[in-house]
């Protein structure tokens, strides 16, 4: 790795100074974006292999290339993994990314026009869960339903089976990508059934944890389909993977190719093998369970200093924090604050926000990517009151920049893992 960033320096300063910098970025700050964090430098060494080189369409022992020796054995791990992790009967590992690995399940299993029932965009839910502005929107039929902000995040089962039994959908969906709770898969499994209706679960955020088992598995209810993404509470490449029930496995390998991808990228594929293997030993359960240790000392740091979260706190990696009703800031502005202290997060639309999307009433954080680093709760702590302290005196120049100081100074006391140049 080291000669090829020799190399790279001489050839494209322009191009490496950039990834110096980001580097550096990532060493000096907390980062809190809740889908984010740092991959193994196991990873780093795959996904700069040759294997970025080939060509792999079809899947192990049914390729359209030849010279897939190598490749075959990567993929056949990976999926073997997989499945023994997640609990799932079968598995595909190439979707490229969350968004495509959810839109093929939706081609694999239903028709356009077929109606879905998602979870709202601002009550958690993701864009590929149907928001409009998103393609699969419209294609299918999503109808939305809601959870109950003010009783911890609630979903009213009842309601949610009264307008399963209105709207008829061919699959009930739940995931997120802002709640701050876990799901009660069996209930949704319930009101699925009533119906007809298939059950899918995209455990984009939470893989991780469910891997860990420190959250519950969509599996153990019945569910026939789950999606998760390898890069977030994994600590994985980037890529998605499709884990169903054996009768839906032929369906969803062909949605993914030839319906929706050509090559799989298989620097990637074998990234997530190595990540799959990492997160089945007892280190990665440890930083599960830590990551879920940290998010609550940092929501009742949060909240110790009155500020309004979401539900009232949080049950997984990730906490929303409505900004307006905390300091009377958007989150826009809130995000911009804490980046001056080097401390990362993303603005986040509350449920039923009155604000727009690039002007949102709150912000997201999330302990992942911290808790990759070794930081601990009492660390947690220490973040809580300086994002607190932050947007209190956000017009306050000295002040902010005291806290960038005392932040930078924190964060160089942990390693960012595949970085040793910092
Ligand atoms: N961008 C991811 C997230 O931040 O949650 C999901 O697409």
């Amino acid at each position: 790795m080291d000669a090829h960033r020799t190399e790279l320096n001489a050839y494209d300063p322009t191009i490496a100074a950039a990834i110096a910098g980001e580097e550096r970025r990532q060493a000096d700050g907390v980062e809190m974006i809740p889908s984010e964090n740092y991959t193994y430098p196991e990873v780093l060494a795959a996904l700069g292999s040759v294997l970025t080189n080939k060509y792999s369409e079809g899947y192990p022992g049914r390729r359209y290339y030849g010279g897939q020796e190598y490749t075959d054995a990567i993929e056949t791990v990976a999926r073997d993994r997989a499945t023994a992790l997640f609990r799932a009967e079968h598995a595909n590992v190439q979707p490229l990314s969350g968004s495509p690995m959810n839109q093929a399940c939706y081609f694999g299993l239903l028709n356009p026009g077929d109606t879905i029932l998602a979870m709202d965009l601002s009550h958690g839910g993701h864009l590929t869960h149907g928001a409009p502005v998103s393609h699969m929107g419209k294609v299918f039929n999503f109808v939305r339903y809601k959870s109950a902000p003010d009783r911890q995040g609630a979903i009213d089962f009842d309601a949610l089976l009264a307008q399963a039994k209105e709207v008829k959908p061919r699959m009930v969906l739940c995931g997120y990508s802002s709640y701050p709770r876990d799901y009660d898969y069996a209930a949704f499994k319930r009101v699925a059934d009533e119906v007809g209706a298939l059950t899918m679960a995209d455990i984009a955020h939470i893989g991780g944890l469910v891997a860990a088992d420190v959250m519950r598995n969509p599996f153990d209810a019945g569910f026939d389909v789950v999606t998760t993404t390898t890069h977030k509470t994994l600590r994985g490449p980037r890529g998605g993977m499709i884990l169903c029930k054996k009768t839906f496995a032929q369906k969803i390998d062909s949605s993914v190719f030839p319906g929706l991808q050509g090559g799989p990228h298989m620097n990637n594929v074998a990234g997530a093998a190595i990540t799959l293997k990492k997160a089945a030993e007892q280190d990665f359960r440890d930083y599960a369970v830590q990551t879920l240790r940290n998010a609550k000392a940092l929501a009742a740091a949060l909240m110790a200093e009155g500020v309004t979260l979401i539900t009232g706190g949080t049950d997984n990696h990730l906490m929303v924090m409505d900004t307006v009703a905390s300091f009377d800031l958007d989150g826009r502005a809130a995000e911009e604050t804490l980046d001056r202290i080097f401390i990362t997060t993303n603005k986040q639309v509350i449920p039923d926000d009155p604000r727009p999307p690039l002007r949102p009433s709150g912000i997201r954080l999330g302990t992942p990517a911290c808790t990759t680093r070794g930081m601990d709760e009492a660390d947690m702590t220490r973040i809580g009151g300086w994002i607190v302290q932050a947007l209190r005196r956000h017009d306050d120049p000295l002040a902010i920049e005291r806290l960038a100081e005392t932040v930078r100074d924190f964060c160089r006391g942990f390693a960012v893992p595949g970085v040793s140049n910092i």
